[in-house]
Formats: structure tokens, C-alpha cells, sequence
């Protein structure tokens, strides 16, 4: 009974594809407070006319809560978008309906048969189909679960958000990725370590009771691009998080979320049975340690039975961890594992550990720790690991890490929070440099070995594969303190879902449904976006510099040579003299450079083929160094930081241009914080070339103003 309009199962619509172009004309646009995120469902434009035609009755079939979500958010967004009420009807079938269900759920979708369609997308995949139902041409949503059906219901209201067609569609999607997860680093006082948006969106002091309304939203918002879980405390973790009341309150959001697909974490403190359990040790391998952790396990799973797991920052920045009783980070994960292996449940470990006594190197120090325990962790156990060897700069060269673990997986946390890249103040969107990281080729088996295959278990099979993102929302109105921070969060969750997606596409989307559908608009936001990173890399740390900060993590300070550790100073990592500057970690330095594997090795190694982005990461380069743009380094720094604050005002002055064509508060908003970061561009510029001029002894390049 069912044709397939569409042709092949499997046809993706591109993203460029025939979009309807110009939005209608818009008077006065109201001001909006950015609270809706990308989920504003304005009217897209001239495609409105046809999507009519298309979208006419929604069907949801299955009584569960996750339907009730699909059916209001589709009603909901087509009466916004389509600007006049979209019926919902669960018995009937007319031209233009949209129908949505499971095999499990509903009679129609179940009679159409799509059995090896919906095998391949697996639990959380869908298919999109035009077809014709009973003589009707139908758009149908179909996935094997009601969750699956969520995020398809998503991807169409995206196609329609974004003007794309919804006519004779064949969509097939499936995540790359296991575990999409956002992670929190808030305190159970309210406070957030690194967060820039206010304070903590989980109100401890109202919980369990109290459910504010913002909990539904954001687990809303997270299931929109397909994340799956969130850990809700900080990884420098206070024990009292897993105390009977904590647990209760957590149970209480888990409750909230769980309709939208979204799996309650928590950060453990490895002490917790000795701080909170008053054992005399927390040593992995003491029985009443194992017990302990057991005992907690099932209490959590009494109370959240789709737990997903614990997340460990052990033995790091004062973290207890397994080496405090001499025993290493395998027997630390693997007694937690046990505790929660009866229950499905996963331990997340992170690699960010950097003892002094490993390595003089902080850089070398997690590869060496990790790599000599790969397959002695057990089967549940994922080693997390951040992007980069020394802590989310602005450019770092991806960890060695991935791609050298055989027999563990090994999964991503990236940052939205902006710690290290202009906080919520610098406009800089952070899915360039993702993608950067993402397709970095870590030849680990031959060419084509990129960090994201690694990570998704291509290279070696991986039986937990995943991508987390230490995140941006806070109680701030807009969630994320600056209206495109927001896009952070955003390109994290589509990633974590495709990590083939290129960043020019999720700017594209992302502006049409947070800002406006106007193409000429549309392409200049997405430029200025596209551009962001690499502006604001040319204006702090260009050419493999890195950690030039103090303690906020903000402002220059190069200077900065006093610390309760060396590798939390800036002078450990740029060891500026008169020499020279940069960090040897060639094969004539500290040899960092062979945790890579041989190709990656030999190119980092090899100054002539070493990517400039990288140069002093990995070389000492005496000032006089002749780049390849001629220029001696001395003079190319002094280009790129004039470069950086020149682009960064002309960044302004485009936005500038936008007056009238995005709402007047955000548009006001953005451009105070772009006058901040015009400010802090030529501060950056001018003290560190300052600072470095009295080393170099040679004069700042005319150029600079
Ligand atoms: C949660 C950096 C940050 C710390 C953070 C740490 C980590 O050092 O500055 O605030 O602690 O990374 O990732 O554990």
C-alpha cells in the first residue's frame, strides 16, 4: 500500500539544496532575549506556501510521554512556522499528513514494512520517507524507538526551519556516536567552575520537590541535536553528591529528562567512600571499598533504574584517585565498573591527569600514564580524553591518545565553556575548531585514521564510543552569556551525531533558526563565524603558542611565572629568552613529538613540513627564523597579533551592518560584547608584543597600531 516517493531509502537532502531563498519582508522585528534558542520556529520565508501543502495533520501514534513531546512540539512549531493551526489527529489520514511512530506504536508504520531500513539506523537512527498511505501523500517519521522518533521529529522541523524541501524526501540518520553527553562542572553551591552564564541552572535548595521549568527546556534543547545524557556535577566532585538526599534530587531531573532521551551522569569523588561512607580507605582493591561502591550502585539504580555511569577526574589538580593507595587508574575505573556492570551502567575516566613525576612535559604525561594500561580496563570502562595534551588552548594538536589505544575505548570531551577562548565575551564559534580536531589524521592504521573514526570505533572496535562537551548553560536568560555561545552547544550536538557534518553547514543552520532566514544575513553571520577562531587564535596565541594566561584563564599574561606549579605558569610553556621562544618537543627536545604515530611523528618533527600553526608547540625557533611567508618569526608574530585585532574589528563593523536586520535587544547585546573584545584584541596584541619585544630586542613591525 505504501509507495516510497522518494526513491532510494537513504537519499539525504544536502544542505545548500534548492532552499527557498529570501525571507518574506520584515517590518520591525520584536526583540527577542535569546531564551528559545534555536527552537524560535519563525515563518521560513517563501517556503511556507508549499510546506502547507506538506504539513496539513500531524499523526503521533503511542501514548507515552516521548509521544506527547512529539506531538505538542509538532504541532507547536508547524502552527508557529506555517502561521495558522496544524491539526493533530491520531485516527485520521489526509494529504499532507505527517506521521509519526515506531513498529512497536503504530499499525502504519508497522504495515510499511521498512524492516532493514529501520534495522540499519538502530535504537536511535529514523528514517524520513515521503510516501503515499492509503491513496495520501504522507511524510512519514519512523524510528524503532519513541526516542529515535523524538530526534526525527527534530531533523524535519530543522529541514523546515532551515527552508530546506520536505517534499519527496528520503532521509536515513543514525548517530556515529554511543555517548553524546553534555558535561556539567556546577557545584553544589550554585556556582559553576568555568561557567560565564550565571549560576547553576539545577536549583539544589528546591529539588526534589520544586521542578523548575528550565530543566524541562533544557533537556528539550539537548534532545533537539540528539544529546543523550549529561553529567550534572562538577568532575572536581564533592562526595555529597552521592549522599542519599543528592541522589534523590538528581533522581528528580533524571525523572524530568528521561522522556526526551536525556540519561542522568554523575561525577564521583574517588574518596567518597571514606568521606562519605567513612571507610577507613577508598583503596580500589580493599574489599569493603568494592562493597561500598556496589552497595551505592544499586542504591542509584534503585532510584534512576537508566543511570547512565560515573564520570572520575582521579589523581588530577588534587583529585583523589587510585594512586594515593599505590594502585594505578585501571584498578581505580575497574572497581567502580564492577559496581555498576550488573546494571548496564559505564565508568567514564579521565585522562587529564599530569603528575610532575611522569614527565617533565605536562604535554607527554596523560599518553604515557594511559598507554601502559590499555586492556587492563574492564569492558565498561571509557577513558575520556580531552581534545588536546596540555588543556583546551585555543589551538592545540589533537592528543596522542587517540587512535593508541587498542584494547579501550577512548572517547572525546571538548569544551563549549570557552575557559581558555574568550569566555562568554569574544564572539568565537568553536565548530571550526572542532572539525579541526575531529579530522586530524592520526595515521594510527595508515592514511584516513582521523581522530573521529578513532573515537567512533573504526579503527579498533570500541565497544563504548562517544564525544562529551564540558558546556556553556547557566541560569543566564540566554543561557549561554553571549548570544553566540549558544552555537557552541549547538555544534557540539550535531558533531557528537555526525561528525562528518562540515562547521560551514552548522553555522548555516544553526544562524537560519537563532537569527533569520534572510540568505545575504544568513552568509554573513555564517562568515563572520566561520572566521571567529582563527581571529581570535591570531590575537592571543598564534603560531603553537599556548597558555599565555594567569589565573582566570582570560586575560594576557605572559608573564606569568608564579604558581603552585610550574605547568600552571605561562613562562613553563613559551620559554621566551633572547635566544628564542617555543617549546622543543622534537626528537632533539623532549621528544613529545613520537607519541605520535611515525607520518604525524616525522611531520611535527620536521620544521620545514611542520604546520606553522604549530611551530612553537613543538620547535624553539631563535627571532630571526625565516617563515615561510618571508618574514622573520619576530615580524610574522607582530603580523598575526595586528592581524587578530584588525579582524576583530572588523568583525564589530560587520555587525554593525546588521543593525535592522536582527532584533534590536540581541543585536544591541552582541555588539557590547564585541566593543569588549575590539578592547581586549588590541590589549592582547599590544601586551604580549610588548612583553615579547624585551626579549626579542627587536622592534615592534610598523604595521602594528
Ligand atoms: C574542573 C582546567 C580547568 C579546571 C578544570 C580542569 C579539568 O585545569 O582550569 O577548572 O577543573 O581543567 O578539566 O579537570
Amino acid at each position: 500500500m505504501a509507495t516510497n516517493l522518494a526513491g532510494a531509502a537513504g537519499l539525504c537532502v544536502g544542505v545548500y539544496s534548492a532552499r527557498s531563498n529570501a525571507a518574506e519582508p520584515q517590518a520591525q522585528l520584536p526583540d527577542e532575549d535569546g531564551y528559545k534558542l534555536w527552537l524560535r520556529y519563525m515563518p521560513p520565508g517563501n517556503a511556507a506556501k508549499s510546506y502547507r501543502r506538506i504539513a496539513r495533520q500531524i499523526r503521533v501514534d503511542g501514548t507515552s510521554a516521548t509521544c506527547g513531546i512529539i506531538r505538542d512540539e509538532l504541532r507547536s512549531a508547524t502552527t508557529a512556522m506555517l502561521g495558522g493551526a496544524v491539526s493533530v489527529n491520531e485516527n485520521g489520514l489526509m494529504d499532507g499528513t505527517v506521521i509519526v511512530g515506531t513498529p512497536g506504536n503504530s499499525p502504519l508504520v508497522r504495515d510499511l514494512n521498512w524492516t532493514a531500513d529501520l534495522r540499519a539506523v538502530g535504537d536511535e537512527g529514523f528514517v524520513i520517507r515521503s510516501a503515499r498511505i492509503a491513496e495520501h501523500p504522507a511524510n512519514v517519521i519512523a524510528s524503532n524507538t519513541e526516542i529515535g522518533a523524538l530526534y526525527g521529529s527534530f531533523h524535519f522541523l530543522r529541514l523546515m526551519q532551515t527552508g530546506r524541501p520536505i517534499e519527496r524526501i528520503g532521509i536515513t540518520e543514525r548517530p556515529a556516536l554511543q555517548l553524546r553527553l553534555m558535561n556539567h562542572w556546577d557545584n553544589p553551591n550554585g556556582t559553576i567552575e568555568r561557567g560565564y552564564a550565571g549560576r547553576s541552572l539545577w536549583q539544589w535548595n528546591e529539588l526534589p520537590g520544586k521542578l523548575s521549568p528550565r530543566y524541562a527546556a533544557y533537556a528539550r534543547a539537548c534532545a533537539s541535536i540528539g544529546i543523550n545524557g549529561a553529567v550534572i556535577n562538577n568532575v572536581n566532585a564533592d562526595a555529597r553528591m552521592l549522599a542519599p538526599e543528592s541522589l534523590r534530587q538528581a533522581a528528580a531531573l533524571a525523572d524530568v529528562w528521561r522522556p526526551y532521551g536525556v540519561r542522568m551522569y554523575l561525577s564521583a569523588n574517588f574518596a567518597a567512600p571514606a568521606r562519605l561512607g567513612r571507610l577507613a580507605t577508598a583503596d580500589p582493591l580493599d574489599q569493603s571499598v568494592a562493597d561500598w561502591w556496589k552497595v551505592k550502585a544499586d542504591e542509584i539504580y534503585g532510584l534512576i533504574p537508566d543511570f547512565g555511569g560515573f564520570l572520575v577526574k582521579a589523581n588530577s589538580e588534587g583529585q583523589p584517585g587510585p594512586k594515593t593507595y599505590g594502585r594505578t587508574h585501571a584498578e581505580g575505573a575497574n572497581v567502580l565498573a564492577d559496581a555498576l556492570a550488573p546494571h548496564k551502567g559505564n565508568v567514564l575516566w579521565r585522562a587529564f591527569v599530569y603528575d610532575e613525576d611522569v614527565d617533565p612535559d605536562r604535554a607527554k604525561r596523560a599518553y604515557l600514564e594511559f598507554t601502559r594500561l590499555d586492556g587492563q580496563f574492564r569492558p565498561n570502562v571509557a577513558v575520556q580524553v580531552k581534545n588536546g595534551p596540555v588543556d583546551f588552548q585555543p589551538r592545540e594538536p589533537f592528543h596522542p591518545l587517540f587512535g593508541a589505544m587498542k584494547h579501550t575505548p577512548v572517547i572525546a570531551e571538548i569544551q563549549a565553556t570557552q575557559e581558555y577562548l574568550g569566555q562568554a565575551k569574544h564572539l568565537v564559534y568553536l565548530g571550526t575548531m572542532w572539525k579541526e580536531f575531529l579530522d586530524s589524521d592520526t595515521r594510527a592504521k595508515g592514511s584516513g585514521s582521523t581522530v573521529a573514526k578513532a573515537m567512533a570505533g573504526q579503527i579498533y572496535p570500541s565497544a563504548i564510543t562517544g564525544m562529551v562537551c564540558v558546556t556553556n548553560p547557566g541560569l543566564d536568560t540566554n543561557w549561554c552569556g553571549h548570544h553566540f555561545s549558544q552555537s557552541n552547544w549547538y555544534a557540539f550536538g550535531r558533531l557528537a551525531w555526525n561528525p562528518e557534518l562540515s562547521a560551514e553547514e552548522i553555522a548555516d543552520e544553526w544562524t537560519r533558526m537563532t537569527f533569520t532566514s534572510e540568505d545575504k544575513t544568513v552568509a554573513i553571520i555564517r562568515e563572520m563565524m566561520m572566521s571567529s577562531r582563527e581571529t581570535y587564535v591570531n590575537y592571543t596565541m598564534p603560531l603553537g603558542l599556548h597558555h599565555l594566561i594567569g589565573g582566570d584563564h582570560y586575560a594576557p599574561m605572559p608573564w606569568n611565572n608564579r604558581a603552585p606549579r610550574a605547568d600552571w605558569t605561562a613562562t613553563y610553556y613559551h620559554r621566551a629568552s633572547a635566544d628564542g621562544i617555543g617549546f622543543d618537543r622534537t626528537k632533539r627536545g623532549d621528544r613529545a613529538v613520537e607519541q605520535y604515530f611515525p607520518p604525524v611523528c616525522d611531520m611535527f618533527d620536521d620544521i620545514a613540513r611542520c604546520p606553522e600553526q604549530y611551530l612553537l608547540w613543538f620547535h624553539r625557533c631563535a627571532w630571526d627564523y625565516r617563515m615561510k611567508s618571508g618574514r622573520t618569526l619576530w615580524e610574522e608574530l607582530c603580523a598575526k597579533y595586528q592581524q587578530g585585532a584588525e579582524q576583530a574589528a572588523a568583525l564589530q563593523k560587520t555587525w554593525q551592518s546588521l543593525a535592522g536586520k536582527i532584533d534590536t535587544r540581541r543585536h544591541r547585546e552582541v555588539a557590547e560584547r564585541l566593543a569588549i573584545q575590539v578592547a581586549d584584541s588590541a590589549k592582547w596584541r599590544d601586551q604580549i608584543l610588548e612583553y615579547f619585544g624585551s626579549f626579542s630586542k627587536r622592534p615592534i613591525s610598523p604595521s602594528v597600531r
